[in-house]
């Protein structure tokens, strides 16, 4: 079908440290998405300042760069009709604290009083991120 779409999840370096990669990918096959590529890596500057791009310049930007090169971040592409949106659902709202119950972040995280948000998963936010950001992360798929 041609409204077929892939995103790119991260597992953050919170997300890894705490054994929670594999709860996120269930819940991802769970949801019936299908997995198209999967693989654990540590992220460079390069990489980073690609990927949050949109965040430059602003007062977390580095804090976040830091954070998620303190270890392995899991990198996902999961494909499926409106995976997109489906996975920012799963995945909750950006402030843990917040996230409703049910979602990846409102069950499994929490706000730890430091200057990054730390929430476990990211999901790419609109078809043409999902481009850029697969391009950036798996530039061969
Ligand atoms: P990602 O992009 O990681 O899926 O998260 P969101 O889409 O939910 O949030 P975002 O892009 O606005 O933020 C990216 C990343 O930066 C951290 N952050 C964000 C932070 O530490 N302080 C802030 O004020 C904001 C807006 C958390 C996620």
């Amino acid at each position: 079908m041609s409204d077929i779409q892939r995103t790119l999840i991260l597992v953050k370096p919170d997300g890894v440290r705490r054994g929670l990669a594999g709860e996120v990918l269930r819940r991802i096959e769970a949801k019936g998405y299908t997995l198209a590529a999967v693989e654990l890596r540590t992220a460079d500057d390069a990489l980073l300042g690609a990927h949050y791009e949109e965040h430059q310049g602003k007062p977390f930007f580095q804090p976040l760069v830091d954070f998620m090169k303190s270890g392995p971040v899991l990198a996902v592409v999961a494909e499926g009709h409106r995976v997109i949106e489906g996975f920012r659902s799963l995945a909750g709202s950006t402030e843990p604290t917040a996230a409703a119950p049910g979602t990846i972040r409102g069950d499994l995280g929490r706000d730890w009083g430091l200057a990054v948000v730390q929430n476990l998963v990211h999901g790419s936010d609109s078809p043409e991120s999902a481009e850029r950001e697969i391009g950036l992360w798996f530039p061969g798929l």
